[in-house]
């Protein structure tokens, strides 16, 4: 694949619409960042620990997923994982080998609560404050999602997301964390990608807990939101760091119309609708939007809705969160049945039954990902332009592909221009005015990719699974240069 094709999307069907395509390239090479912008790396718990059974942990919906038949590639658990959980402090000592300013992880909800309500695991928070402690040792500022996929398996069997109650445990399980580590965490998430646990988890059901139905897909998208204003409420209120910030993560989804023809830019409209704004919306501003209430009529008319949730919902918050790895481009066709004699066909564009995905066909990840980083800019300037003065930062970025260790390297140069060029994107989004604040590379290390397995590895250090030897890809000693001089270094800058 020739990166130099990688920006000019080339779309089936229509051309594409007149949105900018700032530049043939995106790598730009020597620029500076603001002194105090923060380059990190992130996880999350399942996906690295293992030690599943260790300490009074209990079992999550994943622990349950991933053990059934037919839902994971090559039937892969999170049982071993990285083995993270008995390897800290040598993934510790690599992130500050690469000069990390902070480390995005989250906390394995059933550790501190083996069923999701009750009693305090003390093992568990020993677990979380060797993490914190050594990287406060190291230097690097420790960056906290609470909730990143692995519910308590108890809570799922009492209903889980769909299930109101869930918001109030969640909410409790905050109040926990905020007192037991609040005194050294800098900045908190409480939700990791919420459209994916409630798409993905309970609308498709290609996550756990692998449920498909429309109504609890959005039962619990109200309950996830009320969760993080819960939670941020619960912290508040036990986190003793008056300096604490708080937040939340998205995935975004920048959708690009086929063309500018008004049904592509109206269908555009309503994926924005049902995939972003059923968060951004109450979240940001105490609102579901009547376009989302109208879409998704044909399920609920949201009488789950009680007085006082918005309220709840819409909490102040100091920075948000952007997972962002691909745009996706759409356009209107011929409506669709979505459903015969009342069963539902999933999809994660729930009620728009005149949207089609257009494929493209730019160089793509080995996720199938296309490679498109002026898409990162746009959205951006987007979320600047919707949520003024709002804080931003990108808490995922990164790509998947795998390259072998050879001699005692692994040599990723797809992913150095990956991340060149996303980060060029970030750049030039700062430029234009968009308030970014820092950038945290998805992943520290190579690890469990939920239903994909292990197959496809996201990490700037590879894992090998059958010794555990981590190997720094040339990603990370090109990262580690950045983090260092915070100046975009050529992509053979790998020392
Ligand atoms: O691995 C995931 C992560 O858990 C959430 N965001 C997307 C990543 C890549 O798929």
């Amino acid at each position: 694949m020739s990166p130099d094709t990688a920006v000019r999307p080339r779309v089936e069907g229509a051309p594409m619409t007149a949105e900018p395509v700032l530049s043939p390239d995106y790598r730009d090479q020597g620029h500076r960042f603001p002194d105090d912008f923060v380059f990190g790396s992130a996880t999350a718990s399942y996906q690295i620990e293992g030690g599943v059974h260790e300490d009074g942990r209990g079992p999550s919906i994943w622990d349950t997923f991933s053990h059934t038949a037919g839902t994971t590639a090559n039937g892969d658990t999170g049982d071993v994982a990285d083995d993270h959980y008995h390897r800290l402090d040598t993934d510790l000592d690599l992130m500050a080998r690469y000069h990390l300013d902070a480390y995005r992880f989250s906390i394995a909800w059933p550790r501190i609560q083996p069923t999701g309500s009750g009693p305090v695991n003390r093992a568990g928070i020993d677990f979380y404050n060797r993490l914190i402690d050594g990287l406060l040792e190291r230097g690097i500022s420790p960056t906290c999602t609470l909730y990143h996929w692995d519910l308590p398996q108890a809570l799922e069997d009492a209903g889980g997301w769909p299930n109101r109650d869930t918001a109030e445990r969640f909410a409790e399980y905050a109040a926990i964390c905020g007192e037991a580590f609040g005194d050294r965490i800098e900045q908190w998430t409480t939700l990791n990608e919420p459209w994916c646990t409630a798409h993905l988890g309970y609308g498709i059901g290609v996550h756990a807990p692998g449920r498909q139905d429309p109504l609890d897909l959005l039962r619990s998208v109200h309950t996830l939101n009320l969760a993080h204003g819960l939670g941020v409420q619960a912290l508040r209120s036990s986190v003793q760091r008056p300096d604490a910030k708080y937040s939340i993560t998205f995935n975004l989804q920048t959708v690009i119309p086929a063309s500018d023809a008004p049904g592509d830019l109206e269908v555009a409209e309503k994926v924005r609708h049902v995939n972003n704004r059923l968060f951004t919306s109450p979240v940001m501003f105490g609102r579901y939007e009547p376009e989302l209430l109208e879409i998704t009529r044909r399920y609920t008319d949201w009488g789950f809705v009680r007085d006082g949730d918005l309220q709840a919902i819409h909490q102040p918050i100091d920075v948000l969160g952007l997972n962002w790895y691909t745009p996706a481009w759409v356009k209107q066709v011929k409506p669709f049945a979505l459903e015969s004699e009342g069963s539902w066909i999933p999809t994660t564009n729930i009620g728009v039954d005149d949207v089609r995905a257009v494929a493209s066909d730019l160089p793509a990840t080995d996720m199938s990902w296309p490679i498109e980083p002026s898409g990162l800019e746009r959205q951006l300037l987007d979320m600047a332009a919707e949520f003024p003065g709002v804080p931003l930062v990108i808490t995922e970025n990164g790509c998947a592909y795998d390259d072998p260790v050879v001699g005692g390297r692994c040599h990723d140069a797809r992913r150095v221009d990956y991340l060149t060029r996303h980060i060029s994107a970030v750049r030039r989004a700062m430029s234009q005015g968009a308030p970014v604040v820092g950038y945290y590379v998805w992943s520290l290390m190579d690890n469990f990719e939920w239903a994909e397995g292990y197959g496809k590895r996201f990490g700037i250090t590879h894992v090998d699974y059958e010794t555990q030897v981590r190997t720094p890809k040339d990603s990370a000693l090109w990262y580690s240069r950045l983090a260092s001089t915070k100046i975009l270094p050529p992509t053979d800058d790998i020392d």
